[in-house]
Formats: C-alpha cells, structure tokens, sequence
C-alpha cells in the first residue's frame, strides 16, 4: 500500500513521463517519414502535436518551389497543393547549393520548423516556414508520378561524376585561371582578355559554392548576363570547393557572367574575347 502523498507523486512523475513522450513523438515521427519516402506531409496529428509543443520540432515538407511574389518563395505541397511560405534561416542560401529563385517549380524537400506567425504580406496569410536545409528531388514537379519514382530519378544524376572534368587533366591547357576566393565574393581576376579559341578555367577556392554562369535565363537580373551576338549561353552549375570548370571561347566579344548564388553581391566578372 502506498501512503497517498507518494502516489500523487508517482502520478505526476508519470504525468510529467508522458509529457516529454509527447514532446519526442515528431522527433520520431520525422525520423520514420525520413526513412518511408511515402509520408511526405506532416499528418494533422503531428502539426497539431507540434504546435502544442511550440515551434521548436523539426518538421519536413516535400513540394514544388512556385514563383515568388516577392523575395520569398512558396512551397506548394506535393499532393494536397497546401501553400507555406518559405523563410531560410540565417546562411542558409550560402551554405546550401540549392538557392530558391533558381528552382521555380522544382520538387523539393525541406526540413525545419513552422514560424510563429503566418506571411501577414500574402494575401493568403500562408503559414512561414523556416527551412533549415533544402534539397532538391527533381527539377519539375511532376504530381503524376509518385515521390518515390522522383527520388529515384534523382538518385541517378547524384552518382554521375562532378561537373566540369570534360577538360580531363592537362588535355586542353587553360589561358588563364579564375579564383574564386574566401576573402571577397568575386571572380579574381574580374576582367579578363582572350583570344578566341582560348578556354578559360574557373577555380573554386573558397569554402563557399559558386557558379560561373553567362545565362540571362538564370541570372537574378539579366542585364548582368551579356553574351556577344551568336555566342552560346554557359552555366558551370554549382561549384563546390575545389571543384573547377572551363569554357573555350569560339565567338568573339564582350561576355559579361555572374554567379547565380552571389550576384546580388556583385559577383561578376567580364571577359574580353578578340579576334
Ligand atoms: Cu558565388
């Protein structure tokens, strides 16, 4: 027999036991809905459980990127077309290859936590979604086809080789080497001359992702992109540390190229092309 003090404190042992087991659950849940690609929204159980235990649970959410109204994009969910409004958290779009703007109605998968408040600026008041990391499933958003299917055509892509080994060891010697450094965010050199036929190698030496792109598709602004008359567009595609691309120059002019992920710093470069 228990004296009836103890047993209240055993109650509220349990009580606070069952409690914490609350807590954890989206934890787990996450956890397995990581593991089962077919749980690709959290259930009205977990968001309610969630929001009870405040904003603090790691969720994640698989969708299409829609186009921005402003800065900030949208994430439409896969199958139930739920909208939230994506928000990065701080460095985020540095340390990530994945940058927003360049993704517009791509599947993607985020991880994080629902804001405290909803987008007071959507006329929709769509609920903010933090996204602590982001990645990509498959460039469309293709709902005819299962999440699983997307995921495994993804998978394909990822076990290519890196980007930008076309010129293989010393095969083509470049006429001048591009650092891409720590210190600034900016091609270095920022203006270089050529003479056509000469390719030129990009260097990524910093500890950040980069691009070397001459798209105006896939520039921020595209008067930062200039191509001369007949010249073909070219994109590095992302750029990790270490990792290097080159380009032959077949048209003369003037080209004017950015990287996608800092332009709005001004990293952009220019290269003359003579005759
Ligand atoms: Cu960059």
């Amino acid at each position: 027999m228990m004296a009836p003090c103890e047993r209240s404190t055993l109650k509220a042992v349990c009580g606070f036991l069952l409690f914490v087991l609350g807590l954890l659950t989206p934890v787990g849940m996450v956890a397995q809905s990581a593991i089962s690609p077919a749980a690709s929204e959290p259930s009205p159980a977990t968001k309610s459980k969630k929001e009870a235990a405040g904003s603090a649970a790691r969720t994640q959410l698989d969708g299409c990127l829609t186009t921005a109204d402003g800065l900030m994009p949208k994430l439409m969910l896969f199958h139930s077309h739920k909208f939230y409004r994506l928000e990065a958290r701080p460095r985020l779009l540095t340390e990530s290859p994945l940058l927003f703007a360049n993704n517009i109605n791509a599947l993607v998968h985020v991880t994080g936590h629902l804001g405290p408040l909803s987008d007071m600026y959507d006329p929709d008041h769509s609920p903010v979604f933090i996204v602590e990391t982001i990645e990509k499933l498959a460039a469309t958003c293709d709902v005819k086809m299962s999440l699983t299917q997307l995921r495994k055509q993804l998978e394909k892509p990822k076990a290519a080789p890196a980007i930008a080994s076309s010129a293989a060891a010393g095969r083509i010697r470049p006429a001048v080497v591009v650092n891409m450094t720590d210190e600034l965010l900016v091609f270095d050199p920022g203006t270089i001359e050529i003479k056509v036929g000469q390719t030129v190698m990009w260097r990524n030496s910093s500890r950040e992702v980069h691009t070397v792109t001459a798209d105006p598709g896939k520039a921020t602004n595209a008067q930062d992109v200039e191509l001369p008359k007949g010249a073909k567009s070219f994109d590095s595609g992302y750029l990790n540390p270490n990792q290097s691309y080159e380009h032959t120059f077949r048209t003369p002019g003037t080209y004017h190229y950015v990287c996608t992920l800092h332009e709005v710093q001004h990293m952009i470069g220019q290269i003359i092309v003579k005759p």
